[in-house]
This record gives C-alpha cells, structure tokens and sequence, in this order.
C-alpha cells in the first residue's frame, strides 16, 4: 500500500468556486449528480486534474456541457481539462445498501446518512476530496423518505425532494445527508447578536424522549462557546441526527451533526450518570468544531491535530466548567495514561502531527485527540489565560475560512506573546512521553528541585530532544499550609535547578500540579510523605496523584514481594471516604483503584514481566482486605451516600452516586450482595440498576438480576450493549473468553453494528486477566472475529487492533501466541489497508 508524507504537500491545481449535487436516493442504486465549476490556479505546482472516487459507477462526465471520457486509474480518475475555468458533471451509481464500512452514504435501520470523514466523500461522488479544498454547496435530495436533510440552510422542498445550500465554504469531509422516517425534538436559540437558530435533534421514532438531555447540552455549549471564546453560531438552522449504526461516537458534519445513537440519546431509566457526562461533553465537542475545525479546517490529514486537540481542550474546559474542574482533571488524565501512555511506549507510538501514514483514519488516536489537547494547555500555562484568548482571537481573525497548519497555529501565539515557538514544537513532531525525573535539596534556607528529562526512542525517532515542559509546583509546610503557592517552572534544558529561597523548614513539594504537563513523573519517595499530600495537598489533582502512587506501590508490592496490603495506606484511603467535607466524585475517584493495565505497565517498568493471573489476584485480595478494614462502617456510609429523591444526572448527584457505588462494591464483597440485590430491585433509574447488577456479576451472585435485567431491556439497543458488556467484563478471568465467544452467537449479536460489536469485543480486550489469560484464548478468538469483521467494516477492525499493542510487555508465551494471531490476521486473503496498517506497526 502507499505511503503518504506530510513532506509531500503540493496545494491542489484547481479551486472549487461551486458544487451542486442531486442524490437520487434508492437503497441499492442511487444516483448522485454533479456539477462542479473549477477553477485552474495560475502556476500549480501539480496541473494534474485527479479526481478521487472509489466504488463509483461512472454513468457519464462531461465537462462545458460535452461529454468527456475521463481515464479511470486506482483511486480516481483524471481528464484532460481547460485551460480557463470549466464546469465538471458527473453522474455516478452507488449501493448505500451495500456498504457496510459505514463510511460515504450507507443505510442504517432502513435510514441513509453519511460519514465523509476523513476521506468518504470519494465513495460519493468524483472529487478532489483533500481537506484544502474548500466549496460551497448546493445539495437536491430525490426520494420517498418524510426527512431529507443536508448541510447549512434549507431551500425549496416539496413531494419528493429537498434543497439545502450551504453558503460557507467547506471541504468535502464536512459534507453530510440524512434522509428516512425520522422525528424531532425541536428547540430555539438566540445568539449574542441576535441571530434565532432553529434547532432541531432528530431520531427514530420513539426515542423522541430521549432528546431533552442532549438539547440542553447542545444550548449550553452555544452560550458557552460565546461566553468563553466569542463564537458564535453561523446558520439559520442547527441539525443533530441519532444513527444507530456508526464507527464512532459524532461527526461535526456542518450543521448537521451526526451522532451515534449511543453518544446523544438519554433517558434516566436508560443511560448511566457516565453516559450523561459523555453525551454532554460529544454534543459540545462537535458543536465547538463549527469554529475549530470546520470555519477554520486543517490544511491536510496531518494537521489533524489543529482541529481535534484544540476541540477536545475545549470540550474539557466546558465540562470543567459545568461539573468540577479537579474530578474532569482527573478523569482526563486516567484516560490518557490508559489509552495515550502505552501507545506513546508501543509500536503504535507517533507525534500528535504524524509525518505518515498509510491509512489516515488509523490515526485518529489518543496521541492526535487527548495528547494534542495537553500540547494546549501546556501552551495555555506557559502564555497565561489572557495572552491564550488573544492569540485564539488573531487565529479565528487571521484564519477564518482558511484550512491551516501547525505552523500557523504556533505563528498566532508568537505574533501575540513575541516568544518563539521553536522548541515548544517538539510537542507536535515528536512521539513518545518524556519522563522526568527530580530530585531536591535543602541547605537550611533554599530549596533546590533538579529536574532531568528524557525521552525513549519510538518508531523511526531515535534521538529526542530536550523539549519545553511547564513545571506546575506548591510547596507546602509540616501543617499542609502552601508556602509557596502553584508557581510554573519552565523547563526548556535536559537538565535544570530550580531554587526556592528564603524557607526556614524544609518543604514538601507538590510536583506537576494540576498534571501540568503529560509525562512520567519519577520521584524517589516515602511512604509517609505521600500520605502526608493525600491529606494535605492544596492541589486537588496532586492529593489524587498520591493516593494513586501509594495504590499503585502498595499493588507492586503485593506482586513482587508478596506483602499484605499497606495498612497505613489502607487507612489513610478509610479516613478519606468517611470525609465529608471533600466532594463525593474527589473520594469516589480515591477510592476506585488502578486498573490492572495500569499495573501491568508499572511492573513492566520496573523490569518485572507482569503476570495478568498475579496482577488480577492481587487485585481482588487488595479490595476483599479493604472491605474488611472497613467492613463495621461500610453499612453505615452506604446509607449515608444514598441519593435520595427522584434522579438528576447532574454533577453532584452523580459524584454521590458514584461514590455510593464504590462503597457498594465493597459492602457486596461481605454482605453476599444483600445490599446490592435490594439496590437492584428498588432501582428506578439505569446508573443504580447497572452498578447493583455490576456488583452482584463480581461476587457471581448475579444470574437472576442478570436474566431478569435482559428480558426488561432486551428491545432497547444501547441498553443491551451494556448487558453485552458486562457479562464479558464481569467474567472471571479463565472464563472471559468462553463467554464473549458465545455472546458472538447469542441471537442479539450483531457484527455489523460497531456499538454491539465494541460492547462484546471490546469488553474483552479490556478484561486485562481474561484477555491476556495463558491459554490465549483470548488473543485467538479477538483475532478471528477481527478477521470476520475486517471484510464487512475495516475502520472499526483497524481500530481495535490496538487490543494488541503491549503485546510486548508480557513473557514469551504470551507474546509467542500473540504473534501468531497477529500473522494469522496479516495473512488474510484481501485484508483491509486499515488492519494491514495496524497489524504491520504492532509486529514490528
Ligand atoms: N471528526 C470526527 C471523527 C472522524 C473520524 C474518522 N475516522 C469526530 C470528532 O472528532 O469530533
Ligand atoms: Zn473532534
């Protein structure tokens, strides 16, 4: 397969000046009319009219009205054009019915729609379909359905068909339709200048109620997006689409959105307090993408970061700000040591602006999303708050319309601050996470923190760079009174002192406040100092931190040395649960502890090979020792965690529940699951149904519940892939993939449904002690199904190939059989270029 460079970039010969389409819509043969003026740029540095297209019919081409005969070659066609502006048409035949990649126009529960990005509208229609070429858009919808809907601001509509215009510029992987038996949630909005907005949710029928959550999200991010950054909103109309069918969670197609159904439906009785938060941070992510990413585009794939990191740092602050900014920290940076960490440490490993690639949608990854979002707020602590919102203004002034780069991002923020950018760009060019390591002195009067960084070398990087990292430090006194509030160290040297003057006693150092910047902090410490910040430190996020130190210490301990659980630490954690003065999420985050991934990747850095069987028993033995620490007072704080009245999937009332499930979960593991059986029954709301059953599926007393909570749900869609799930994850260790493979062939499984497909699969990829069990029965039957799937939908088997990716972490067995799944599946005959990608990186 090619590869492509980012060294490579030459602008497109032509511009676009227009693009009219008319669909003719019909399951298995629907039509797809273009008209396209074009305009040849003087002095292209690559004249060539190529026009992408794959899976197209070509019915007819005529350029200025004559018919043509273009030359069809891989991936597209070319034709010999004008030299002066012209009009391309085009008829092409496509098979949505067909198309079980989900990617271009598909069907999904009898409904079309889309998905262009990155590169789907070639499946459309002929099209230079590069993020640089940007158009407006005409669009005639033909066909039965009640509901046909497209791009910017409805035109003419009548028996039969549709026309909407879009009057803002875009390119082609922006493009989206909709059309089938749908119905509305409608709402208004009113901008700041304004403008009234029609807003509109639409779904299938019967869901209409599971609409009102996701409208007030949405409304809330149009304020906020005014209110913090000044943007407003652009069209007449706002559309989201729920579709069932889809290979992730929302697309910010212009104005019209398309969700998974799973990412924007919710109801109390049906969706968790986890999928409320979710769903409000998706609606807001993609609606923040009309400013970044969609007024202001990337200039190609490998800028994908520009548009996706800035978005999910902007979709973090909203949710920092609607809920708790220390537990949405948090939560951020346990999702980034679980997904971005072990693929910056793997072969996977990449820069959040790749130089690469054979298959772009492989890379949208942890390392372009949530890493390229740490890269902002590095960027936004080092300038401060308010030179940030200035150099954000310079950039929506100066690039507005625009597909950008990198480089013109950094450019707003040296234009506005006067520094240089050059070092802070290793962030972007260079893969793999620095680890710092730090080490203090004190004379009696000044405090010395030395800090080293160093970072491995990743996939064709040997050699890294020192890079600029923002330092974020408290010092405290013995009383855990700050005597040095949160000041930011900027680290630019491999090595480098910073020194704190004029300190009587010797401080404790709270180090990387906040989770300052994303690397491995190494610090040689004790015990007791650790605890002393799980009770003192000022800074919310470093109190979590210690905690987890000592959680993750007190784990390693267990397996390499065959200690008992620490008590001091086990204490500690008693006392912080029963603190009522902290908030609820802040203890219920304490309290839950290190996944066994987690620690898999701790031993494995600290040169033992991690055993997945050692890893889960001592997991287990760790929470049965602290429910039975805590046994006399785990009734008593059930009780008192207990929310009562009716459910609100607000932030407080979540953060109770979720600590009251913690508490739960231990109370089950020596009540026999009294208490969690009479939570199950009395349960009026999914976040309570599901926690009770998830604690009684732990102590294997569940299978009642179980088969009582399938035949309630078992018509409900999103509601059974949580009952999926679960059963896999919930397994025990020996057993998990016995259970997955008979879920495959369980009468609601259904492979081409990515969300049920993830649910079953996924949950096993995630079972560390399951999926990495000796037998490697787990490896084998996740590979057989990936074989299976990569023939119906490449995307989504591409993407969860990833499972495999700290293969080399455990012993040779292990990696022996992993090996021989991975060359099973790059065996296959007609493998997809997504999985071949995939598959080829993790071996190598
Ligand atoms: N931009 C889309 C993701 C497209 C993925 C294509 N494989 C959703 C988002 O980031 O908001
Ligand atoms: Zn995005």
């Amino acid at each position: 397969p090619e590869t492509f460079y980012l060294k490579d970039y030459k602008p497109f010969g032509f511009e676009v000046e227009s693009v009219e389409l008319i669909f003719r819509l019909a399951p298995e043969a629907t039509r797809v009319l273009s008209k396209i003026r074009f305009v040849p740029r003087e002095g292209a540095a690559d004249p060539r009219f190529f026009l992408h297209g794959e899976e197209l019919e070509l019915i007819s081409a005529q350029i200025d009205g004559e018919p043509v005969a273009p030359r069809l070659i891989d991936g597209g066609l070319e034709c010999d054009v004008p030299s002066e502006p012209f009009t391309w048409e085009s008829e092409v035949q496509i098979n949505p019915a067909a198309n079980t990649a989900l990617e271009g126009l598909y069907m999904s529960n009898g409904m079309y729609c889309t998905q262009c990005e990155a590169e789907g509208f070639r499946k459309i229609t002929f099209y230079p379909d590069r993020p640089d070429v940007m158009s407006t858009f005409k669009v005639r919808i033909e066909g039965t359905e009640p509901v046909m809907l497209s791009n910017g601001n409805p035109g003419d509509s009548g028996a039969g068909f549709a026309e909407w215009h879009d009057p803002w510029p875009k390119p082609a992987y922006l493009f989206a339709l909709v059309a089938g038996e749908l119905v509305n949630h409608p709402d208004r909005f009113t901008t700041a200048s304004g403008k009234d907005v029609e807003l509109n949710i639409w779904v299938r029928p019967g869901d209409e109620t599971k609409c009102a959550f996701g409208m007030e999200a949405l409304k809330k991010s149009m304020t906020w997006d005014e209110e913090v950054y000044g943007r407003e909103y652009d069209l007449d109309v706002f559309n989201i689409v729920a579709v069932d069918d889809f290979n992730m969670g929302a697309m910010e197609n212009k104005g019209l959105n398309i969700f998974n159904s799973s990412c924007v439906l919710a109801s109390p009785e049906t969706s968790t307090d986890m999928n409320f938060e979710r769903i409000e941070a998706i609606i807001a992510h993609e609606y923040f993408h009309n400013w970044t990413g969609n007024r202001i585009t990337c200039r190609d794939w490998f800028q994908l970061c520009l548009k996706e990191g800035l978005t999910v740092y902007r979709d973090a602050q909203f949710t920092a700000d609607m809920r708790s900014e220390p537990v949405k920290r948090i939560s951020d940076v346990i999702d980034l040591r679980a997904r971005q960490f072990p693929e910056d440490g793997g072969p996977l490993a990449h820069p959040p602006r790749p130089e690469e690639f054979q298959e772009i949608n492989n890379f949208y990854t942890a390392t372009v999303y949530e890493k390229g979002a740490e890269v902002i707020g590095m960027l936004k602590r080092l300038v401060g708050d308010e030179a940030y919102y200035k150099a954000l203004d310079l950039y929506f002034d100066r690039h507005d319309g625009q597909a950008c780069t990198i480089e013109d991002w950094l450019e707003v923020f040296e234009d506005t601050t006067g520094r240089d950018m050059a070092q802070f760009k290793r962030w972007y060019s260079d893969a793999g996470t620095p680890r710092l390591k730090v080490a203090e002195e004190y004379d009696g009067e000044t405090f010395t923190l030395t800090f080293q960084q160093s970072t491995a070398p990743t996939p064709g990087q040997d050699i890294k760079e020192p890079r600029v990292i923002p330092i974020a430090v408290g010092l405290l006194n013995d009383a855990g009174e700050e005597v040095v509030p949160t000041t930011v160290l900027e680290m630019t040297e491999a090595e480098q002192s910073f020194t704190f003057e004029g300190l009587s006693e010797r401080p404790v150092p709270s180090i990387l406040r906040e989770f300052s910047a994303p690397v491995v902090l190494e610090r040689e410490t004790s015990a007791a100092e650790r605890t002393f910040l799980l009770a003192h430190d000022t800074d919310p996020f470093n109190r979590w931190e210690a905690g987890r130190a000592l959680a993750r210490e007190a784990r390693l301990a267990m397996i390499t040395e065959g200690a008992a659980p620490d008590a001091a630490y086990l204490e500690a954690l008693t006392s912080l649960v029963r603190d009522d003065a902290l908030d609820p999420a802040f203890r219920a985050l304490v309290l839950s502890p290190p996944s066994q991934s987690e620690i898999a990747q701790a031993l494995h850095e600290a040169g033992t090979t991690p055993d997945p069987a050692a890893i889960h028993d001592a997991a287990e033995t760790f929470s049965q020792t602290l429910a039975q620490a805590m046994a006399d007072s785990l009734p008593r704080l059930y009780a008192a965690t207990t929310v009562d009245g009716p459910y609100v999937p607000d932030a407080e009332g979540a953060g109770k529940r979720a600590l009251n499930s913690a508490i739960l979960g231990l109370l089950s593991r020596i009540d026999g699951g009294e208490a969690a059986a009479k939570q199950y029954e009395a349960a009026d709301n999914m976040t309570l149904q599901l926690s009770a059953l998830a604690c009684l599926l732990r102590i294997e007393k569940g299978a009642d519940q179980s088969a009582a909570f399938f035949e309630q749900w078992k018509d409900d869609r999103l509601v059974m892939d949580k009952w999926f799930g679960l059963q896999v994850s919930m397994a025990r260790p020996e057993a998990a993939a016995d259970v997955a493979r008979s879920l495959c062939d369980h009468a609601l499984f259904d492979m081409k449904n990515p969300n049920r497909f993830r649910a079953v699969m996924g949950a096993l990829a995630g079972h560390h002690a399951g999926f990495h069990h000796a037998s490697g029965a787990g490896y084998a039957l996740l590979a057989e199904k990936l074989i299976a799937l990569d023939a119906l939908n490449p995307q989504t088997t591409a993407r969860m190939c990833a499972a495999f990716q700290t293969w080399k972490r455990y012993d040779d067995d292990r990696q022996g059989k992993v090996r021989v799944e991975l060359e099973r599946i790059l065996a296959t005959e007609g493998l997809s270029r997504d999985t071949n990608e995939m598959v080829s990186r993790i071996l190598n």
